[in-house]
This record gives structure tokens, C-alpha cells and sequence, in this order.
């Protein structure tokens, strides 16, 4: 008891918050006379529709990737397994930050092949890497001048960063970064700021932090985004003023650059939104593990935003067992991707890397079977957005143009498909995508039914229906009711 009762403390000393990192106040504006004035806030109001954010939103998918130290253990400590997400394996078992950065002398991964990477990742159809420079632990893929916990000071000694996103560049893939502003490797981190000590050792840790990613830019100017994490702590809350000079930093640095909303934190500490209601950053990132409700959270396609999915419930490192929880099939993970797309988001799908650098035998399959179905049915993915029309229990609704998609996740018994169109929409033609056209028949007002595919599909399909703005008045449901 005495022992639980301690690693509860240890627990909750260790990670202060870490239930909040996707802590949205996604309520509405306020009313423009309302509104407050704020430093710190929202630079922008809508979504930004340069072309290097277009490029971000178009490509839609995306491989996350999470590597460090975590993977060597695996989710094992001293011959104990924990359940818990194995990137956090040093706060589990409780280990001190010395000992754990002793993992660096065994840092030697063999099989780390960049090349080989990009092209698992233009393999599975993502358009882009998100990859852990640094993660919780501290310890950075590339050679920092800043720390001596770098891939430098290993075996290895490559630059794995540098390698990675040459490799990816080379196969047209984007590189985003993903940093975690909490350091556990660092004396001068915070978890809050409640004394002179906390308040001086805390500015040496954000002007630390800030060449850190000044190295970034500077080394890899490349990168088309900075995806931040480890920012819920009331010490950063208590610096949003920082959070805002980065961006501008960034932003100035590499031109298009996006970032997004977990960084930031405005005058009064409020995240993600500012205390008006507006986003702060480009996109809103706070949906981790979990996805908007398709009917009721449509206030998201007001924004660009970007989810991200483990493929166990919730490891995002390397954890040797994967029968500890439930791990989503290929099929799972797909009706997430659309699901996010249907509403005008991103998805990034994570992988974790076995310490010798090679990928999982299910994470291989999974890029495998996901890239299959993305290069028939990507062109519903790529580019697309929220359509706009209601929600059916077969699935999901994509849109690029005046195309609209039909994503068939559940395939009705009755063989038909039902669709309501929005008014004056009327359905021209409806094709199975690099398949037969099927019949889409008018049966109501605004309302079609479309023909399940004659063939055997194996899984989930694409019907690109072509439309067309009909006049009210040659509506025929309409004149029929005047
Ligand atoms: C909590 C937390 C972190 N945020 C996810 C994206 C993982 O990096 C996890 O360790």
C-alpha cells in the first residue's frame, strides 16, 4: 500500500498535467465589442490561405514518428513491464534523469536506414514525417550544440535528423518537426514558477529552448512545420508571451512555416484559444487519440487542424508488447484518416521505431495496406475537405471541388446508399473510383439513392459522384410542393 501510495506521489510530481495536453476552450468568439485586448493572442482570424498552408492542408496525411531512447527499453524496466506509453517509461519506473540518459551509450541503431524510411512513408501514401527531434526525455536526433544528451554522444553518432530529412526531401516528402518544450534532461526546467529561483532558472530554460530551435531552422531550413508539445505546465502558461515570440521567430526564420496551436498560450495563460475565442497558431492540434464527433463537432471546419492516432491504444514509442492493449486493424485506422479529412483535418498516423532502427513487422503491414488503398482511393483524401452534406451511417463524405466523395466504410444490406443533397444539388453521375459507374437515382427531394458496386469490394471503397447545381426551377420535387 505504502509503495502504491508512493508511486502515486512519484506520479503525480513527475507529470503535473499531463491529462490536459489537448486542453481546448473551444467556445464561441466573443462578440467583436466583447473582445479584449490582448498581446498575446490570435495574430489572425480564419484560416490561412497561403501556399505553403494549402500545401499543409492538401497533403492531409501524414507518418508521425516517434524515436528516442524509450525505444531501447521498450516499455521494460529493470525486468518490470508497464502498460503505460513507453516514451514516458522514465516517469512510470520512476528513473532518474542520469540513469535514463545512460541509455545514450547503447544508442547504436544498425538497421537506421533514412532512405528506407521516406520510402515507407511515400509507400503508405503519407505526404508528410512528422518526426520527435526531441522528445519528454531530452535526448535530440540531431547534433545540438545546446546539450550534450544528442545523437552526437552515442555509438551511432549519426546525424539522424539531417538524414532523415534529406531522405525525405529527396522522395518529395515534407518534414515536420515535432519538439517537446519540456526537457526532463534539463536542471533548469519548471513545472511552475513560484519563486525568484524558478523565475531566473526558467528564463535560462525558454533562451536554452530558443537556440535550440533557432538550430533547427537554421540547419534544416527545409522543414515546413513545427508541431509543439510538453507546453501545458503553468510555466509556459505563465510565458505566453514566449510561446508568441516563437512563432514570430519561426514564421520570420523560414517563410510559409507552419505551427501549430499546442505551442501557444496567450496573456492570461489560455491555450490553444485565446481569451477571445480565437485559435492561436495556424492549426488546432488538440485532438490526440480521439477525433470530433462527425454530427455534433462540426464547429472544427472553421479551422485547419490536425489529429494524430497511435496504432495501440496508447503507445507512441517502441513498446516491445503490443498485446497489452487493443491494436487497430488497417481498416481502423483508414475510416480515421477519412474521418478527419470528412471534416476538413489532417491525420497523422504514428509509428515507433524498434531501437535498432527498423520498423515493426505490423507497422510494415500497415503502411503497406494503407498505401495500397491510398493510391486507388487517395484522390478522396488528397485535397479534400468537408463537403458540407449530412452525415449517413455508410460512411464519410469528402469534397475537392465540385466532386464530391463517397467513403463506404459500412455497406448496407439493402444495396443501396442513401444520400441527401443539399438543396438545388442534383447527382449527375456517380462512378466507383478507378471502377464501374452505378446508378444514382432521385427518390425524394433532395434525396438519392446510389447503387452499392456490382463487384465484391474487399473493404472500403470510393464512389466520385459528379454534381450539378440544378436551378430551383427545374427542381421538380420543389414545384410539385408549390
Ligand atoms: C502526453 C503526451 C505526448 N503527446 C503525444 C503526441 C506523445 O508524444 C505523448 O508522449
Amino acid at each position: 500500500m505504502k509503495g502504491f501510495l508512493l508511486n502515486i506521489l512519484l506520479f503525480i510530481s513527475l507529470t503535473p498535467s499531463v491529462c490536459v495536453y489537448g486542453q481546448q476552450e473551444q467556445r464561441e468568439p466573443l462578440p467583436a465589442e466583447q473582445e479584449i485586448s490582448l498581446k498575446y493572442g490570435a495574430d489572425r482570424l480564419g484560416k490561412r490561405q497561403d501556399a505553403a498552408m494549402q500545401r499543409f492542408r492538401e497533403n492531409r496525411l501524414g507518418l508521425f514518428i516517434h524515436w528516442g531512447l524509450y525505444a531501447i527499453p521498450g516499455g521494460e524496466w529493470n525486468g518490470k513491464t508497464y502498460k503505460g506509453a513507453a516514451e514516458w517509461l522514465k516517469s512510470w519506473a520512476g528513473v532518474s534523469s542520469d540513469e535514463w540518459l545512460q541509455l545514450m551509450e547503447r544508442w547504436n541503431p544498425t538497421k537506421f536506414n533514412a532512405k528506407s524510411w521516406a520510402k515507407t512513408a511515400r509507400r503508405m501514401g503519407a505526404k508528410y514525417v512528422k518526426i520527435t527531434t526531441k522528445h519528454h526525455e531530452g535526448f535530440c536526433l540531431w547534433p545540438s550544440k545546446y546539450t550534450k544528451y544528442t545523437v552526437a554522444n552515442t555509438p551511432c553518432r549519426k546525424d539522424i535528423l539531417g538524414e532523415l530529412v534529406k531522405a525525405c526531401n529527396d522522395e518529395g516528402i515534407d518534414v515536420h518537426f515535432y519538439f517537446s518544450v519540456m526537457d526532463w534532461s534539463h536542471p533548469d526546467y519548471r513545472y511552475d514558477i513560484k519563486s525568484k529561483e524558478d523565475e531566473e532558472a526558467f528564463g535560462r530554460f525558454l533562451d536554452f529552448t530558443e537556440n535550440q530551435l533557432k538550430e533547427l531552422a537554421t540547419n534544416y531550413p527545409s522543414v515546413k512545420d513545427f508541431w509543439f508539445d510538453g507546453t501545458w505546465d503553468a510555466s509556459i502558461k505563465k510565458n505566453g508571451w514566449w510561446t508568441a515570440h516563437i512563432e514570430r521567430m519561426l514564421k520570420e526564420m523560414i517563410p510559409g512555416v507552419t505551427i501549430n496551436s499546442r505551442l501557444r498560450a496567450d496573456d492570461f495563460g489560455k491555450r490553444h484559444f485565446d481569451s477571445n475565442g480565437h485559435l492561436m497558431g495556424d492549426y488546432e492540434s488538440g485532438y490526440e487519440r480521439k477525433l470530433p464527433d462527425p454530427v455534433l463537432d462540426l464547429k472544427v471546419t472553421k479551422w485547419d487542424w490536425e489529429a494524430c492516432m497511435t496504432i495501440p491504444e496508447n503507445q507512441w514509442g517502441y513498446h516491445k508488447d503490443w498485446s497489452l492493449s487493443y491494436v487497430k486493424t488497417p481498416c481502423e485506422v483508414l475510416q480515421r484518416i477519412v474521418h478527419a479529412v470528412s471534416m476538413g483535418g489532417n491525420m497523422v498516423v504514428n509509428f515507433g521505431p524498434q531501437a535498432d532502427g527498423d520498423f515493426r513487422a505490423e507497422e510494415k503491414k500497415m503502411a503497406e495496406v494503407i498505401g495500397n488503398w491510398m493510391s486507388r482511393y487517395g484522390e478522396a483524401v488528397y485535397g479534400c475537405d468537408y463537403a458540407g452534406w449530412e452525415k449517413k451511417d455508410w460512411g464519410y463524405y469528402t469534397r475537392k471541388g465540385e466532386d464530391v466523395y463517397m467513403v463506404v466504410f459500412n455497406a448496407p444490406y439493402a444495396g443501396k446508399l442513401n444520400v441527401k443533397v443539399p438543396n438545388g444539388v442534383k447527382i449527375t453521375r456517380a462512378c466507383v473510383v478507378n471502377g464501374e459507374e452505378v446508378k444514382a437515382e432521385e427518390i425524394a427531394r433532395n434525396e438519392f439513392n446510389v447503387d452499392m458496386p456490382s463487384g465484391k469490394m474487399d473493404g472500403p471503397f470510393v464512389i466520385k459522384l459528379t454534381i450539378d447545381h440544378a436551378s430551383d426551377k427545374s427542381d421538380k420535387y420543389l414545384k410539385a410542393k408549390t
